[in-house]
């Protein structure tokens, strides 16, 4: 595998005006004609230089240039090149190929899920179905004839309008479709299939109306509405928040089940995974429901951010990736609870997003090499992709980023640009220069910023000094200074904020505040504080960096209470807890007996027992943190250790509280059973505090908890509570319950394929002994199946991520089975394969045994035979 860097940029030789594509879809082939207008590119210089065209696995059936049929002599071909030397600068090329869809399991480019023909091109797959110029910096209009038997497919989709259709002899029928916007032909889309849809309408703000269609297979029909009123209030954010319109008359989403990731954007035609469009109470968690919602809202609004304007190349895609991460991010703040999202994200990107950057794999918002870009879809570009943007945001303040964003479409419509451009159209729109704020697209790793305070009382000064540093990374051993803005506010003894007055100010501008963090080491000091204050910091993790300051547990109990930040309320608690749980992790490591700080139990009590708060953030509150974090914050992972201690806390949490949980699960579960399912934030509020209650219940092992749990679990109407009661039942040690729920549970849901997935989920996830082998015989269950992604996440994905204490056997054992389905994968779906393969690549947290079992794994897969270059390059990597 060779490496691709961004300072070899170039822009392309030739532009493709217009793409005429023909598919003959057929059961053992499909054949695809390609008509591209093309011309050499005036910015790329003089002369004719070669045309080389990427294709690989195409059969090349016939070539014309300028309708002269062109011999073997007259072009080249290798495994992943067509060359051909035009001979004027204006001139149309015509290629038949013929594919193999039905044989393509690795799903990308055409291929059949299940009955279904589909495509999947981002990034690369395009040149799995034709010969083209395989880059986003082509732009093209595309035309695309669809034909196939007219039974098997009554639908014929692809992007843009319709324009003709008609039946052939045989049986066969055929449309058309025509996509009036420029292009880069990753966002190429195509459907065929026996699919029902579900339409309705929305009028836009300049009153256009635009048909809404959602496509799924026909048992799925009633699993719609969800995401069809998903769509309707993204569009109208939309247009609210950032003023963009959508631009066709049509809107088409298909949910197809083998789909590698979870959506994709395709212009005017999105294809989904239906994990991430069918959702109805019965079937579907509150979870799944907001991530519907969540999806469907992203793939939408890169309509804009995305397609309207692409990414000039790969090294960018999180112009248009963390972009619109930010943008869905902030319309589920918007549109459910705020704080509660904020809590969501950022305890997922502290788990995931900080090992990454803590990895062999880590690397900059803005990479400068890859060898596999499939590889690149990672939490770094998505994920802190989105906290870069939330930080020019902050640091900008909402109007002007505004009108940042105004100009940046404006100016950068119908283009393929930069991570820089989009930076440029914010200096240009606000003022503020982001020179030295751009090395957030590239150093990788996450900062720290220690923080240390002194107050002067005779002076009546409060200084609180940073000092940020970054570790090194792969290729990257010396870091410059950040721009961290730091929001903070002080508190006074009584919990109340005191007003902020730099040294300089004249007035004191408010209470909270944003400071601007752009020295190595810098000290901001606050004048006329009459008393030592307790700062809250980093309030709404407004910066993604590892912050620590030297609090005591009294200080963090008082934050929890006082703090005006909700989001800095739960942080207190989490670091409370993280306290706590290390010293428990310590005792257990020394052989001690374990004692738990009874300063948290009180502190959740306190919590349970006020009903004026917020349930979801009890909840989360109630949620210790996780062994993913807890391993991700420790020098060396003690695998049995942090499992231990965390088992320990939860289950002297229960004992200690389980008056006022039974009260609030009961109060909580008498409501659920007299109210209708609602995909709301208040009603997922009260399944959260009722779910969490439930799972430290059940560990007192009482009767009446057990009897309270199958009652959930047989009456519950909707999946948030059944699957809830069903996972405490698989935790549980009560095996005849357990047995004869998860028996019940697939006997009627064993046709519904997503149900399933939730079903192998909870079992792989099980702490349990024997997890190991009861994936094993799960693997064996009719219902599962390698060649589907779902199945592969929600069984051996689930086991590897969320069962630490069963994959981490200390006899090598799990280690020895992700790589097994990793070998094996590889030649079934790299792209899925190399994503599995995570967890060994963090081989260096473990202690020197596991560090070795790993590695050895790492290295059998190295030395398996022919690898994709998907998993060749995580590998290699995490071994170099
Ligand atoms: N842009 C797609 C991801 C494509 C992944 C290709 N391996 C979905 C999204 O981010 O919206
Ligand atoms: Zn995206």
């Amino acid at each position: 595998s060779k490496t691709i860097y961004l300072k070899d940029y170039q822009v392309p030789d030739y532009l493709i005006d217009e793409t005429h594509l023909t598919f003959e879809l057929f059961e053992d082939h499909s054949l695809v004609h390609a008509q591209l207008v093309m011309r050499r590119n005036p910015e790329a210089g003089a002369g004719l230089p070669p045309l080389v065209l990427d294709g690989q696995q195409l059969e090349l059936l016939e070539l014309k240039l300028d309708d002269r049929e062109l011999g073997e002599g007259d072009y080249s071909l290798t495994a992943s090149h067509l060359t051909l030397q035009p001979t004027q600068e204006r001139f149309v090329v015509d290629s038949s190929v013929r594919i193999h869809p039905e044989s393509n399991t690795a799903l990308e480019g055409l291929y059949k899920s299940g009955t279904m023909f589909c495509t999947q091109c981002e990034a690369e797959g395009f040149r799995k179905i034709t010969f083209y110029l395989d880059r986003p910096d082509v732009m093209s209009k595309f035309t695309t004839t669809v034909s196939a038997e007219q039974h098997a497919y009554p639908v014929l989709l692809s992007n843009g309008n319709p324009v003709a259709s008609g039946s052939e002899e045989g049986g066969r029928h055929w449309a058309t479709w025509e996509d009036p916007f420029k292009k880069p032909a990753y966002l190429f889309a195509l459907v065929a299939g026996d699919l029902w849809c579900v339409e309705d309408s929305f009028t836009t703000m300049s009153s256009r109306e635009v048909a809404l269609r959602i496509y799924v297979e026909p048992e799925n029909i009633d699993k719609v509405q969800h995401a069809m009123d998903s769509l309707k209030r993204s569009m109208k954010w939309d247009e609210e928040v950032y003023g963009r319109e959508y631009d066709l008359d049509i809107f088409m989403i298909v949910a197809v089940n083998d789909f590698n990731m979870g959506a994709m954007e395709n212009k005017g035609l999105n294809i989904f995974n239906s994990s991430c469009v069918l959702a109805k109470a019965e079937t579907a968690t509150d979870a799944a429901h907001q991530r519907v919602e969540a999806v469907v809202a992203h793939e939408y609004f890169h309509n804009w951010s995305g397609n309207r304007v692409t990414c000039r190349d790969w090294f960018q895609l999180s112009l248009k990736e963390g972009f619109t991460v930010f943008r869905d991010s902030e319309f589920s703040a918007d549109t459910h609870s705020r704080t509660v999202k904020r809590i969501e994200d950022v305890a997922y990107l502290r788990t995931h997003q900080f090992a990454e950057d803590a990895g062999p794999m880590a690397h900059p918002v803005r990479p400068d090499a890859y060898m596999e870009i499939s590889n690149f879809y990672t939490l770094t570009i998505y994920e802190k992709g989105s906290e870069v943007l939330r930080m020019i945001h902050t640091l900008l303040g909402p109007e002007l980023f505004r009108k940042g964003s105004d100009l940046y479409f404006e100016r950068h419509d119908g283009q393929a640009v930069t991570c820089d451009d989009f930076v440029k159209a914010m200096e240009d729109a606000s003022g503020i220069d982001l020179t030295q704020f751009k090395r957030w697209y590239t150093q990788a790793g996450t900062p720290r910023l220690q923080v240390s305070e002194a107050y002067d009382a005779s002076a009546q000064t409060y200084s609180l000094t940073f000092r940020q540093s970054c570790p090194a990374t792969p290729g990257q051993s010396e870091k410059l200074p950040f721009v961290i803005p730091l929001a903070l506010g002080l508190l006074d003894a009584q919990g109340n904020e005191l007003p902020l007055r730099l040294q300089g100010e004249a007035t004191a501008s408010g209470t909270g505040r944003v400071l601007s963090i752009t020295e190595a080491e810098q000290t901001f000091t606050f004048e006329g504080i009459a008393e030592q204050p307790l700062p809250s910091l980093l309030r709404g993790f407004s910066a993604p960096v590892k912050l620590s300051f030297p609090y005591s547990r009294d200080q963090l109990m008082f934050l929890m209470q006082h703090d005006s930040d909700g989001f800095n309320r739960w942080e207190a608690g989490q670091q409370l807890s993280v306290q706590v749980l290390q010293e428990l992790i310590g005792q257990y490591q020394r052989g001690e007996e374990l004692a738990l700080d009874q300063r948290l139990v009180e502190a959740l009590r306190t919590l349970l027992l006020d009903e004026s708060l917020d349930q979801a953030m009890v909840a989360e509150m109630l949620s210790l943190p996780g062994e993913a974090y807890l391993t991700e914050i420790s020098e060396v992972a003690d695998v049995e250790a942090i499992h231990e201690a965390r088992e320990f806390a939860r289950l002297q949490l229960a004992a200690a509280l389980y008056t006022p949980l039974l009260a609030r699960y009961q109060a909580n579960r008498d409501v659920s059973r007299a109210t209708p399912y609602v995909a709301e934030a208040a009603h997922f509020a009260r399944r959260s505090l009722q779910n969490i209650a439930l799972s430290y219940l059940m560990l007192s092992q009482q009767a009446e908890v057990l009897a309270a749990c199958v009652e959930q679990f047989e009456n519950a109407d909707n999946m948030t509570e059944r699957l809830a009661a069903l996972a405490v039942l698989v935790n549980s040690p009560f095996e005849a319950e357990r047995s004869k729920a998860l028996a019940m549970f697939a006997d009627f849901f064993k046709d519904d394929a997503l149900v399933m997935d939730q079903w192998f989920s909870v079992q792989a996830g099980s702490p349990l002994p024997g997890g190991l082998e009861r994936v094993h015989a799960l693997m064996q269950h009719e219902a599962f199946t390698l060649k589907n992604p779902n199945k592969v996440r929600a069984l051996i994905g689930a086991f590897a991520n969320q069962n630490l204490i069963n994959f981490h056997q200390a006899d090598g054992s799990g280690y020895r089975f992700l790589a097994d389905q990793v070998i094996t994968l590889n030649a079934l779906n790299p792209q899925i394969a190399s994503r599995l393969l995570a967890p060994l690549t963090r081989w260096r947290k473990y202690a020197p045994a596991r560090q070795a079992q790993m590695k050895a794994e790492l290295e059998r897969i190295l030395a398996s035979g022919e690898l994709s270059s998907d998993v060749y390059e995580v590998v290699s990597k995490s071994l170099a």
